[in-house]
């Protein structure tokens, strides 16, 4: 069952705040460029939980400037739940449909209790891939979810906002090392990547100590990264 929240949530009217600095531009596109070298043979588009294994993530979840901006909507106490990075390589069909990154076949968090980030490690634009958002889409809470078409689920997120139609949507790009803070029911997708470079970017879903209300029992545990309540 969905919790009773705020109609606007802990992000305002429009659902969203960015941009949010979380590294100086070159060193982002330094780490692109070697993800880009890493992952280049086997055109590997979505690595889950890079900040479970890779020190570059560890520290990306971490950066200052993006953690006080997440603690001051869920307070002191905060762990990271999951991230993801998206490799959008050019020319490649890869679309992210419209969904929200707080409930799941698997998942839901409580809006006013967790909040997710995308990261910019390349610049993202409207040619290459970037967020387009419905803001104030989260007033509406969560929608119903579906799970995507068979052979949807290694490229794309597993589950889609069911029967969403844009109105009014807008296009987030981003300079490398910036970032979106989004409510956990904000409606957003991302579409390919027309290009002639990879467009790389890492989700990071924020909870405060309460703010799981369920989860695959299976996901890797929720790393504390600040306060004492946990
Ligand atoms: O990286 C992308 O293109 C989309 C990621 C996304 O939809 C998300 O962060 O929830």
């Amino acid at each position: 069952m969905t919790a009773l929240t705020q109609v606007d949530g802990i992000l305002g009217r429009r659902g969203m705040s960015s941009p949010i600095e979380w590294s100086v531009p070159g060193a982002a596109r330094g780490r692109a460029a070697l993800l880009v070298t890493d992952h280049r043979g086997s055109r590997q588009e979505i690595v889950r939980n890079p900040h479970l294994a890779e020190d570059w993530a560890e520290f990306a979840v971490r950066a200052p400037n993006l953690l006080a901006a997440v603690q001051a909507v869920l307070g002191p106490d905060v762990a990271v739940e999951n991230t993801f990075l998206v490799v959008k390589w050019p020319h490649r069909t890869f679309e992210i449909p419209w969904h929200q990154d707080g409930i799941g076949q698997t998942l839901e968090l409580h809006p006013d209790r967790s909040v997710s980030a995308w990261l910019a490690i390349t610049d993202a634009t409207t040619a290459n891939g970037c967020l387009h958002v419905a803001p104030g889409s989260q007033r509406a809470s969560y929608l119903p979810v579906e799970k995507e078409a068979a052979g949807g689920t290694e490229r794309g997120r597993a589950d889609q906002a069911a029967g969403f139609t844009p109105t009014a949507t807008t296009t987030v790009p981003l300079r490398a090392g910036s970032a979106v803070l989004m409510d956990s029911r904000l409606v957003h997708r991302s579409g390919t990547n027309l290009s002639s470079g990879a467009r790389i970017g890492l989700n990071v879903r924020y909870v405060a100590p309460d703010g799981i209300l369920r989860r695959d029992p299976t996901s890797p545990s929720i790393v504390p990264i600040s306060g004492t309540g946990w």
